[in-house]
């Protein structure tokens, strides 16, 4: 599928990105990167100014798609970069260049943090995992790698579903799965040894945004005394936050919930994201290595520009 959106438009990935077609935090940053490429390449004119403005344009339509994804304005501000340029020509290649290189160092990251996530399991291991996140996956499917007899119970992930994703990917790799509704996490958390999670965005001071609904796992798993880790790459630390910033939680349309119209006088609310506190987080595997959410500013800060 990624291979697909280098013969797209960037109007074309940034309606995929807002419509959930392309979805998942690393998934969206790489497209990102690339649909930024293909407007780079689309662009046929020699005037420097209009260059830059056609590919602010770009960024402007690409990163307003998934306002909490800190991962989609890291990979926009990377593969701009900060060089100055005399021709179009050379601003161009150094973007082709930039674009590149964000999508291999995205691969090599989600390859380490499967290693260093996974190592982490024990045979036998029972998880629970939220949402689909391919880091946390790729972390469980190393363990299985490994030969180590792990488990998982997966929730739904009302309203979108994803877990249905997740449920699959793991047994068609062969891991004994158990879908859960996300009301049950509860009833299951006291069969579970880790919870592994990915995350949309981290705040500097460790706060992870991950689908609607991590907040309140985390606190079940906090009360069961179950560690919680989270799989994300640097590049969804947010340096905004540094300054003030808050992140942003995506509302999206209520009939992604229910038919609003089965509903008459109902307000219906579908925020997507939310915000679980540095003390239910045990540690986060980034590709940098294993952190307590209390290093996220020293990640924020060794962030290239
Ligand atoms: P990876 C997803 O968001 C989920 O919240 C998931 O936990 C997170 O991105 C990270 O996914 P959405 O796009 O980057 O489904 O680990 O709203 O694949």
């Amino acid at each position: 599928m990624e291979e697909e959106l280098y013969s797209l438009s960037h109007d074309e990935i940034a309606k995929r990105i807002s419509s959930m077609e392309i979805r998942g935090a690393a998934f969206i940053a790489r497209a990102a990167a690339i649909a930024l490429k293909n407007a780079a390449e689309s662009f046929h004119g020699t005037d420097m100014g209009e260059f830059r403005s056609h590919m602010s344009g770009a960024a402007d339509v690409i990163g307003s798609t998934r306002p909490s994804a800190v991962s989609l304005p890291n990979a926009i501000r990377y593969v701009l970069g900060s060089g100055e340029h005399d021709t179009v020509d050379e601003a161009r290649d150094y973007m082709v260049e930039r674009s590149r290189r964000f999508v291999e160092n995205s691969h090599m990251a989600s390859k380490r943090i499967a290693e260093y996530g996974g190592k982490r399991l024990k045979d036998g291991d029972v998880l629970l995992t939220h949402c689909n996140s391919s880091l946390a996956i790729g972390a469980m499917k190393y363990a299985w790698g490994q030969g180590k007899k792990i488990s998982v119970f997966a929730t739904e992930s009302r309203p979108k579903k994803q877990g249905y994703i997740t449920v699959r990917q793991l047994a068609e790799h062969g891991i004994p799965v158990n879908l859960i509704v996300d009301s049950a996490v509860r009833y299951f958390m006291n069969q579970v040894d880790h919870v592994y999670i990915g995350a949309d965005s981290i705040a500097s001071n460790g706060a992870v945004i991950n689908k609607i609904g991590t907040s309140q796992v985390a606190l079940c798993a906090h009360e069961s005394r179950v560690p919680v880790t989270v799989c994300a790459e640097t590049y969804k630390f947010s340096r905004e936050t540094t300054f003030g910033d808050l992140i942003r939680i995506e509302e999206r349309d209520p009939s992604e919930i229910v038919e609003p119209a089965d509903f008459p006088g109902v307000n219906i609310r579908n925020p997507v994201f939310d915000a679980t506190s540095e003390r239910y987080i045990d540690a986060i595997v980034t590709e940098k290595g294993i952190i307590s959410p209390s290093s996220a500013y020293h990640i924020i800060t060794e962030m290239e520009e």
